[in-house]
């Protein structure tokens, strides 16, 4: 006669279920969020060698304020972060629209005549723009006054050396490089 499990032993064995199921969740969650993390620094590496790959084959980054067609050793660091701004906002679009090989925002500067495709962009590129995973653009800074470095922006990026910065404003979806209180969870192209 075949034995029957006991609703003790049915409660016993559900419990022990959700006890694994419990430990198991965090290590899951970590696991999705490094490779989150993992995709980021992939993208922002292929942002970074496109930037890099425009200034070689055009000999200027490929920067833009709508007012002149080529940086100058006068000017300031492009540094664009703020999304509550149009402006940053119309810079980074149009930057990642040149360096998808686009050669139509002339009006905001410089082309990319030979219309070479640089970085390949998302299938939608007009909707969703180039973003990370939690949907947020990536800052974007470039060194445009050739003194190898960013500097007077009061955030993370004083002090570093380099011509070309992406980052990504991570999980919680908010610029926090530059504040002193955690948590910081962006995600740097650089570290
Ligand atoms: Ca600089
Ligand atoms: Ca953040």
């Amino acid at each position: 006669m075949k034995r029957k499990f006991t609703l003790i032993e049915v409660l016993v064995v559900m419990a022990i279920i959700a006890i694994l199921a419990s430990l198991l969740f965090p290590v899951i969650s970590k696991v999705k969020l490094n490779a989150r993390i993992t995709e980021a620094k992939s993208q922002m590496i292929l942002m970074e060698n496109a930037i890099s790959n425009y200034e070689t084959a055009y000999l200027t980054m490929p920067w833009s304020d709508g007012t002149t067609d080529s940086p100058s050793s006068t000017l300031n660091d492009a540094v664009w972060h703020d999304w509550t701004s149009a402006d940053q906002c119309r810079y980074y679009d149009k930057l990642m629209e040149l360096l998808a090989c686009s050669n139509t925002p002339n009006a905001y500067g410089l082309r990319n005549t030979r219309e070479t495709r640089f970085l390949q962009p998302p299938q939608k590129l007009s909707e969703t723009g180039i973003v990370d995973f939690w949907g947020n653009r990536f800052g974007v800074a470039m060194d445009l006054n050739s003194d190898g470095r960013i500097s007077g922006t009061g955030t993370h990026l004083d002090g570093q050396t380099g011509k070309i910065f992406i980052w990504s404003f991570g999980p919680n979806r908010t610029n926090e490089w530059g504040e002193k209180t955690p948590p910081r969870d962006d995600i740097p192209s650089w570290k």
